[in-house]
């Protein structure tokens, strides 16, 4: 089954639904991950329903829902897109698993849950993260393989995305950086690998998943690498802004731990301002899909208007 058609011409299409295709994308994805993911029966139960707690704990699930559009934009089939973007987001996952952990974050609440460590204890918290990772790569080795992109580049890409020279040295960064002062170089330099490498990554994957054009590829890549910049400038805005109940996570926690954040460095309207530039960038790398990425576009300004 095809993601969506759209062959109307710009003046006759309707204004997007983005509810309904993030109802539909949501649904799809916990579908798959339910399916993907063994029971919270099998045994070691406790793994598994560690898990599953963090999984399905009601996650905005922005990774897949941007693997999804992408493909969408590029003619592909959700069946063939659903891999990719439950591997994302288990990968996603687990990376929230470990940030909450008293070693790292040291978080009480995440999706608005007790965190993993919490409910089962810091132990199984991490081997929940680690088994989160591996079923990423599981997931992804039983995707479907096209003409132009193998297994193999499917596999290097998340694993270049989450390894130690983008998501984890991101974390790296940021977390030898609380306290000190921070250049906003430095900062974008966290965003990039902490935030934008994985959300960047959810995006090409989509593509790959639609055996995309390489042009169509480099432009997907622009638009990740903006939309996941302006991602992080705008959790950093939610956390000064946003309350604990609204963000369902700990908020106002990067100022208690001294961390560089745009609002701390250029201040919030300021901030604002760069999400929007970042978010026009991402806009403009659309163009070579001629209006037909409204999925992307829209996902675009909803992730610069989000409150949550
Ligand atoms: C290996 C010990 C160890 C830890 C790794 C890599 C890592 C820990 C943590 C990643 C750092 C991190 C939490 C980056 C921030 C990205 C971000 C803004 C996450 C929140 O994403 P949302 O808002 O969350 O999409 P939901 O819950 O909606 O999915």
């Amino acid at each position: 089954m095809a993601i969506k058609v759209r062959n109307q011409k710009p003046a006759a299409r309707k204004p997007f639904a983005l509810d309904e295709f993030l109802t539909s994308s949501t649904a799809a994805v916990n579908d798959a991950l339910d399916s993907f993911l063994p029971s919270e029966k099998t045994k070691p139960a406790t793994i598994h329903k560690a898990m599953r707690y963090s999984l399905f704990a009601g996650g905005k699930r922005m990774r897949p829902a941007l693997c999804l559009a992408a493909a969408a934009a590029c003619g592909g089939r959700l069946d063939d897109a659903l891999p990719p973007a439950c591997a994302v987001e288990c990968i996603h996952t687990y990376s929230l698993v470990h940030d909450d952990l008293p070693a790292m974050d040291n978080d009480d609440y995440r999706r608005g849950k007790l965190t993993n460590h919490k409910v089962f204890g810091e132990g199984i918290a991490v081997l929940a993260g680690d088994a989160l990772l591996t079923q990423a790569f599981e997931i992804a080795a039983r995707s479907k393989s096209w003409p132009r992109y193998s297994h193999r580049q499917l596999i290097l890409e998340i694993a270049q995305a989450s390894g130690s020279l983008q998501l984890i040295a991101g974390q790296v960064a940021d977390l030898e950086g609380e306290g000190k002062k921070t250049s906003v170089a430095q900062l974008r330099y966290i965003h990039e690998r902490k935030t934008s490498a994985l959300l960047c990554c959810s995006v090409r994957l989509g593509g790959m998943s639609a055996n995309c054009s390489p042009a169509q590829l480099q432009a997907l890549t622009d638009f990740g690498y903006h939309v996941g910049l302006a991602f992080q400038v705008i959790d950093d805005i939610l956390d000064v802004t946003q309350t604990s109940e609204q963000l369902g996570k700990t908020a106002g926690k990067d100022t208690k731990a001294q961390k560089a954040t745009y609002p701390s460095i250029v201040g919030l309207e300021k901030s604002r301002k760069i999400a929007a530039q970042l978010t026009d960038k991402a806009f403009a790398a659309l163009k070579i899909f001629k209006g037909n990425a409204a999925e992307l576009e829209a996902l675009a300004e909803f992730l610069l208007k989000r409150d949550k």
